[in-house]
């Protein structure tokens, strides 16, 4: 098939799906075709069957908020009718469902029929979608798409909910894709973070509220009371500062570094001993799942998908939002426990092994073929 993937190509969890399937998909003998306004994070490499198309927003004094939108539209018009392609996938519904709307009722005008299928993630139905301004155009994008997946049955629920869908949400979970990741243990990489061979603590996100990232340092200042340990903060967004300036004001900052962003998570979850997530909502929690595919327990929240990910006493430990007392305490008592964490680190993969992308890969396709269905 040929497929035209369109996704945010920043540090999100939406944007990371988005590529691994689609270097899946192009492994597998599809020709995939990626539009966004920047090379995804994860399309690093020349890859066969992979053409990646950048979406160039019109950029005049005027437009004080250029269209991103417009742009868009026509770059996928084009793509859609010069490389010949079968469908869209389009991951996030805002505004990339209505996007792919307009594009297949202009190339309907010309005789082209193009299906289209979304992804919802999560924060386009959580937190964006929830506008009340907004809903209308979610509604109406999910209701005209041909076919729509979530990545967990909590976010379908939760879309079900909270707008007006018509439209089957079919469940497709999000996976781990082992040959993309190395998680070989780096010695002197674990020198230089734990030099006393600490236990290293570690965190990964893009640092918005919804990651409630004080709770993590809070987390890590309880535990360091315990036990010598380090934290590792990975990732940038807007509560960066808040973070270095709690540390700062717990006295803890020798023992955190904050690493920004980076594309080689694997190799520092590879030398981590414990990952910690106690995000206010989560669809899922794709990175938890990623440091477990790296054999380590995660401490995080319960909200939504992410119980069924990290499960409470097998992989690692869930708390109600916001309980770092709770947090710690589980913390502690898995970095001091070696049989325990054996068994807890030995489950993470297992399950993590569950989300293999073998497993997935064929219900994206069974999918896509559902799609063409629609259409004939
Ligand atoms: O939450 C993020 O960090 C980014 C966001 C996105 O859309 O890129 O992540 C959402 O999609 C991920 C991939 O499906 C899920 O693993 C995350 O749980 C989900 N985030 C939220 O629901 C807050």
């Amino acid at each position: 098939m040929k497929i035209g993937i369109v996704c945010y190509p920043t540090f999100g969890g939406s944007g990371i799906v988005a590529t691994e399937l689609g270097k899946a998909l192009a492994d597998k003998g599809h020709e995939v075709h990626f539009v966004a306004y920047r090379q995804p994070v994860r399309l690093n490499d020349q890859v066969n069957n992979i053409v990646f198309h950048e979406v160039r927003v019109a950029d005049y004094p005027l437009f004080e908020y250029p269209p991103y939108e417009l742009s868009l539209a026509c770059k996928l018009l084009d793509v859609v009718k010069y490389e010949k392609l079968d469908l869209l996938h389009v991951h996030y519904a805002i505004p990339h469902a209505y996007v792919a709307y307009l594009t297949k009722q202009m190339l309907a005008e010309e005789g082209i029929h193009i299906p289209v299928v979304t992804t919802l993630h999560g924060t386009d139905i959580t937190l964006v979608g929830k506008s009340p301004a907004l809903i209308p155009a979610v509604n109406f994008s999910i209701n005209h798409s041909n076919v729509v997946t979530a990545v967990s049955k909590h976010l379908r629920e939760e879309t079900l909910n909270c707008f007006s869908i018509r439209k089957e949400i079919k469940v497709i979970p999000n996976f781990i894709d082992f040959d993309l990741h190395n998680y070989t243990f780096d010695k002197d990489l674990h020198m230089n973070y734990a030099p006393n061979r600490e236990k290293i603590m570690i965190h990964i996100s893009n640092f918005r509220p919804v990651k409630r990232v004080a709770d993590v340092i809070r987390v890590f200042v309880n535990v360091r009371d315990k036990m010598p340990v380090k934290l590792l903060m990975v990732g940038d967004g807007p509560q960066r500062e808040v973070a270095e300036y709690l540390c700062r004001d717990m006295g803890c900052s020798d023992d955190v570094k904050f690493l920004g962003k980076t594309q080689d998570v694997s190799r520092l979850l590879a030398i981590s001993d414990l990952f910690v997530l106690p995000s206010e909502k989560e669809s899922f929690g794709l990175v938890a799942l990623e440091a477990m595919a790296a054999g380590i327990p995660v401490v995080s929240s319960n909200t939504g998908g992410l119980a069924h990910v990290n499960i409470n006493g097998v992989t690692g430990y869930t708390s109600e939002v916001g309980d770092v007392a709770k947090m710690s305490n589980d913390a502690i008592s898995l970095l001091s426990d070696k049989g325990k964490y054996n068994d807890f680190a030995q489950n993470a993969l297992s399950v993590a092994k569950e989300y293999d992308i073998c497993k997935i890969l064929p219900l994206y396709e069974a999918v896509y073929r559902e799609a063409l269905e629609t259409i004939k």
